[in-house]
């Protein structure tokens, strides 16, 4: 992974674009001492974090050797990798400077960690930006357990639990992005950000986003995935009856159902909690959860196989026990 001082900037390339610049851990290790050595040189004002490539800022963490991993009894080295990676989400939570991440592509899971807890997120029309774990039956981490509760309207809960991707401007509606700039003109933006001043920079090189389509949906998803459950997550979108509705249940009813009732529980405990215990609890979850069979599954039907069929257990919503998944979520 790339990092260098350009000017007064302290730049950080993500750099392995043919897995779309999925962290793995030697990128986990390189960008926490990047940001040890930006934070403590004078000469940087700002880091300014990017994917290269073309196609994706960063499409998650490398869930391809965290399975692998517990298969072969190897599973210790999957928890150091989750320790370092969220411990890496808090240092970038509380970064003295500016971290300015420049999502010009697909920005899923662990991208989501390293842009979102940062002070600016700029997101261009080709920005796509979504927390998909469910469909490999893990669940939203990175700290987002902290930030989507927060979101307006139960968008976070809608987020979480179907995966929806959100382009550019959508991003902008929903809290998770802070600023668009149509992708012609980043190459402007990155130049004046070389210049350290963060504010100036993003004042002259970003516009309000166009509109997307959250707020056209923003009642319903208050309504739906305002539930405190997800069975009554699943009758309200029944009750709502349009297409937009069938359309959530039908991606719900592919996802994994532990996955999705991990999610809603710890989004109920995440609204109430700082950062940092959201990390740790998120922390203690990933442990157990990729010793569950779900995700060895979830991660052989997406990544691995590419069959798009996984087989879940328990196979339905309505089976999952409340009980396994308080079990899972204990301190
Ligand atoms: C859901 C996910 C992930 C995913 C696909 C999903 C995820 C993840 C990757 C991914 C993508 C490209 C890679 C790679 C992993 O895909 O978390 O190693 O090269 O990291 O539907 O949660």
């Amino acid at each position: 992974m790339a990092t260098r001082v350009e000017g007064a900037a302290g730049v950080i390339q993500l750099d392995r674009p043919k897995a779309l610049n999925a962290l793995d851990q030697p990128m986990i290790d390189a960008l926490a001492e990047a940001l040890r050595r930006f934070g403590e040189d004078p000469a940087v004002r700002l880091v300014l974090l990017e994917g290269l490539g073309g196609r994706a800022f960063c499409a998650g963490g490398d869930i391809r050797f965290i399975r692998q991993s517990v298969l072969e009894g190897r599973g210790e080295a999957a928890d150091h990798f989750f320790a370092t990676e969220y411990a890496l989400n808090g240092a970038i939570a509380a970064f003295p400077k500016p971290w300015v991440s420049l999502i010009d592509g697909i920005c899923m899971g662990g991208g989501i960690g390293v842009s979102l807890h940062g002070s600016h997120r700029v997101v261009t029309e080709k920005a796509l930006l979504a927390m998909p774990e469910t469909a490999i039956g893990f669940f939203p981490d990175v700290g987002t357990s902290h930030c989507l509760p927060r979101l307006e309207g139960a968008i976070g809960n809608w987020l979480g639990l179907t995966g929806a991707r959100l382009r550019g401007a959508e991003a902008v509606e929903a809290g998770m992005a802070t600023h668009y700039c149509p992708s012609g003109e980043l190459p402007a933006l990155r130049q004046a950000l070389l210049q350290g001043d963060a504010e100036a920079a993003i004042a002259a090189h970003t516009r309000p986003a166009p509109h997307g389509a959250v707020t056209a949906q923003a009642e319903a998803i208050y309504r739906c995935f305002g539930a405190g459950t997800v069975p009554h997550i699943l009758e309200a979108l029944e009750a709502e009856g349009s297409d937009w509705a069938g359309e959530q249940i039908a991606t719900l009813r592919r996802m994994s159902p532990m996955s999705l009732c991990i999610t809603r529980e710890l989004f109920r405990i995440g609204g109430g909690h700082d950062l940092a215990t959201c990390l740790a609890t998120e922390l203690a979850l990933a442990r157990r959860v990729i010793r569950q069979p779900d995700f060895a599954e979830g991660v052989r039907a997406v990544v691995v196989d590419k069959d798009q069929s996984p087989r879940w257990r328990p196979a339905r919503i309505e089976d999952v026990g409340m009980e396994a998944v308080r079990a899972l979520l204990a301190p």
